[in-house]
């Protein structure tokens, strides 16, 4: 049998590394990374080396499944569409389409043709109801943008930058795309050797922090604080690019006045960190010719996401962080249509208020779309317009959305519950049916996804124009019965007699240069290919499709765009005085986050491990280590609580309880708890150390939620914590 070597690219993160897959008698058999492959070093994580784990590991749903009185039977795929077909039909003549609604989660936002296609049926039989993980995610990013406006030029070359500003983001292990996601590790160092220097806000020393020039450690949930602290040093020692402030923005003096009260020694006590890093870091920031700021999931989650994300881009403007005229263009597409960039903004538009509205918390559409967390209220709560079919797309509800507790009363309500996974998950197990897709090597690919997330923030996307496509490498295994996750939504809109209407938004500020991919699909035509669908998705591209395929290890397509100057007559400005978001930092003063500290003295942090994605991995043996996503602590803490390592503890908010398998760390901020989400079981089935512990029981979805994209606290949890043995014992 002889092996061959394949490039490919893996899509289970938004890193999409470069692969190199062997082949042997049709299966991959091992996956590392492709060194001839530009930007990435030839990077890969322990989670894409596993992929060959995922194709044929005895986890993976070869069938479609259909639950009945004695549990899960295989079911072929076409007759779980007829079923699925006749059961919504029946449903949406009971209660009109919008009880249908749709939650697509992380296992399918990489697959640009099925997100589209998913979220394209739904449009076709006419409901609203699109959810995605991105609304618990940082929905703020895009209120943000909407409130602030986004400079059409982006941010120079990121080659340029002399400093950067991370707030709650740990690149080195998530490949977030806020920051170069391609082998951040590397980035990290080339900054280093550069001399740029890296401002960290983390109340925990992340392997990224690590590497910082000041390590700023916080009590969570002052972020907001903190950005407005450094904004008010700016601003009093005038070190903002005056030029740049008085041409491009406006509402400096109300910015001014309202960052004010956080002088640096507000700030340093509220925030429990020392007042001179918060001066320097001012003035690096300030003095650096190019810098950026990213924000990640832990300012999200500690509440004011879209606060936080706003003080960042004001940061950034008035600092004039942003490419000029005549600079070359970074960022200039290459599977997206190539656009005009001027040295001005799109300006701030109107990002929420629209329709669909939901039913509870005064929530509704708007940029960053509906609100995950409300959707398993819109399932229980009676009348019309309630939810009574979901379907869930590459998603895991039971281990990712915010109260747990709540979300498997909801699911459990559903007339109809459909999960496509490619292993039964906890969400999997209260589905009716599971519909088993093919798996990443099974199809072509690009990286139009990465690519196109530069529309939702302003420090995402490649950092060079690069771009690659894969084909399927691999047939599925033999006598299997998978389909692509595109190809269930082709199935269901061709037996009901629907089109199929793909229209992909990027946000709204951008849109006008560069058009949403749009198309519509006749399910009463030919069924198109994968690799159709891909050509309809990069149809305008600057570089045509047929020659990114000439490169089978991705290349880097340069191009000498320049930015143009602003055009005649724009007067556009970027906005620093949003009034809601000053209204909502004016809140942020009078806050007093110790209020609580009394009964619940410790909070708890989110944070990522290497080895898992989300909840993703936990049934691969070679990526699960012991199961058990420990509750990390510090030594004092354990030492004072006279907890050892290992102990298990009940860990309590307000709104919940769960048990941990508690570890000492010595990296975090003491009266922290840090852990990892996407572990733990459904309500009833605990088992703390096999399975470990699920830190979404905690949340509740109605704490410190934001009025405009519902998100709740998910970080920064005051609890409290319970010593098992001696229950009465707490601390
Ligand atoms: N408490 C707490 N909650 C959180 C977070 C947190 O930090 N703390 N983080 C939040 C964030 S940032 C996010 S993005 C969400 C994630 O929320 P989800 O996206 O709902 O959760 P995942 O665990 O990523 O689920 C992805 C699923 O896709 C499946 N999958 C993999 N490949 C494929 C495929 O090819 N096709 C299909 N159909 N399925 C596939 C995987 O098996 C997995 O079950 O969770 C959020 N929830
Ligand atoms: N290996 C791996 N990679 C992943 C994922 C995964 O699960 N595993 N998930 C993917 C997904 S869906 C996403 S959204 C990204 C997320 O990527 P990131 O946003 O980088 O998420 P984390 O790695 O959890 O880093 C968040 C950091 O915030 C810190 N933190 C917690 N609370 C606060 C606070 O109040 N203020 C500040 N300043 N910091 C705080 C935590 O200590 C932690 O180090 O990662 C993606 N990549
Ligand atoms: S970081 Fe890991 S999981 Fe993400 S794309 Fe790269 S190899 Fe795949
Ligand atoms: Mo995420």
């Amino acid at each position: 049998m002889t092996a061959q070597v394949h490039p490919s690219i893996c899509r289970l993160c938004t890193a999409y590394c470069p692969v190199q897959v062997t082949v042997e008698g049709g299966r991959a058999t091992k996956v590392t990374g492709n060194p001839r492959a530009p930007l990435y070093g030839g990077y890969s994580c322990p989670k894409g080396r596993a992929l060959p784990e995922q194709h044929y590991g005895p986890q993976r749903l070869l069938h479609s499944l259909k639950r009945g009185a004695d549990g899960f039977a295989p079911i072929p795929s076409g007759q779980a569409m007829d079923e699925i077909t006749a059961k919504l039909e029946a449903i949406v003549a009971e209660h009109g389409p919008r009880s249908v609604a749709m939650y697509v989660g992380m296992g399918l936002v990489p697959f640009v043709a099925s997100t589209g296609v998913a979220a394209g049926w739904l449009n076709g039989i006419g409901s609203p109801m699109f959810f995605t993980a991105g609304s618990i995610d940082k929905p703020g990013i895009l209120i943000a943008l909407a409130h602030h406006g986004m400079w059409q030029a982006g941010q120079p070359h990121f080659d340029t930058a002399d400093a950067w500003l991370l707030v709650g983001i740990n690149p080195v292990i998530s490949k977030s795309p806020g920051f170069p996601g391609q082998n951040p590790g590397r980035v990290l160092k080339d900054m280093e050797k550069a001399q740029a220097r890296l401002i960290v806000i983390d109340p925990r020393v992340t392997e990224t922090a690590k590497r910082a020039h000041i390590h700023i450690q916080p009590r969570p949930g002052e972020d907001a604080a903190i950005l407005a602290g450094m904004i008010r040093i700016i601003l009093s020692e005038g070190l903002e690019d005056k030029d740049f402030v008085a041409a491009n923005t406006q509402g400096v003096a109300a910015l001014r006045a309202a960052v004010e009260p956080f002088t640096p020694d507000h700030v340093a006590a509220r925030a429990g960190m020392s007042a001179d890093h918060l001066v320097e870091a001012a003035r690096i920031f300030a003095a650096a010719r190019n810098a950026g700021v990213s924000c990640g999931t832990g300012p999200s989650f500690a509440t004011h996401s879209t606060l936080t994300e706003y003080l960042a881009l004001c940061l950034a403007s008035l600092c004039g962080h942003w490419a000029r005229a005549g600079d070359r263009l970074a960022k200039p597409n290459v599977l997206l249509p190539g656009y005009t960039a001027r040295a001005q903004p799109w300006p701030p538009f109107q990002g929420w208020g629209f329709e669909p509205r939901l039913r509870v918390r005064g929530l509704g559409g708007c940029v960053s779309g509906l609100s995950a967390a409300a959707l398993a209220d819109e399932i229980l709560l009676p009348g019309a317009g309630q939810v009574k079919a979901l379907i869930v797309a590459g998603g895991n509800p039971m281990m990712a959305w915010p109260d747990q507790n709540r979300a498997f009363a909801a699911l459990n309500a559903l007339d109809l519950l459909v999960t496509l996974d490619t292993e039964m998950t906890a969400t999997a197990d209260l589905s009716h049916y599971v519909i088993a897709p093919k798996l990443t090597l099974e199809t072509p690919m690009t990286t139009y996804m990465p690519e196109s997330v530069k529309y939702y923030g302003t420090t995402r996307g490649f950092p060079d124009p690069y771009a690659a496509y894969t084909p399927a490498l691999v047939e599925p295994p033999a006598g299997s019965d998978v389909i692509e996750d595109w190809e269930f939504f082709w199935g269901l809109a061709q037996r009901m007699g629907t089109e199929i209407d793909v229209s992909m938004r990027y946000g709204n500020g951008p849109q006008a240069e560069a058009p949403p991919m749009r198309f519509t699909l006749d399910p009463a035509g030919p069924k198109p290919t994968t690799d159709q669908l891909i050509e309809l998705s990069c149809r305008g591209s600057r570089i045509p499709l047929e020659r990114v395929k000439q490169y089978p290890d991705g290349h880097i397509f340069e191009s000498d765009q320049r930015v143009l100057p602003r055009a005649a007559g724009n007067d556009d400005r970027l906005e620093l005085a949003a009034p809601p978001m000053l209204a909502e930092l004016e809140q942020v003063l009078a806050e007093d986050n110790r209020a609580i500290e009394v009964d619940y003295p410790f909070r708890l942090l989110p944070r990522r491990t290497n080895n898992i994605l989300n909840s993703f991995g936990r049934r691969i043996d070679k990526l699960a280590g012991n199961g058990v996503n420990p509750a990390y602590m510090h030594p004092q803490d354990l030492a004072r609580l006279d907890i050892a390592e290992g102990d298990c503890v009940t860990i309590r908010s307000p709104h919940g309880e769960i048990q941990g398998i508690v570890a000492a760390e010595e990296a975090l901020r003491p009266g922290m708890v840090s852990m990892a989400h996407g572990f733990g079981a459904n309500p009833g089935s605990d088992d703390p150390r096999r399975t470990g512990s699920n830190t979404g029981r905690l949340i509740s979805v109605e704490d410190g939620y934001d009025p405009v994209t519902g998100l709740p606290r998910m970080g920064g949890i005051p609890v409290r914590i319970v010593r098992q043995e001696a229950a009465g014992q707490s601390a």
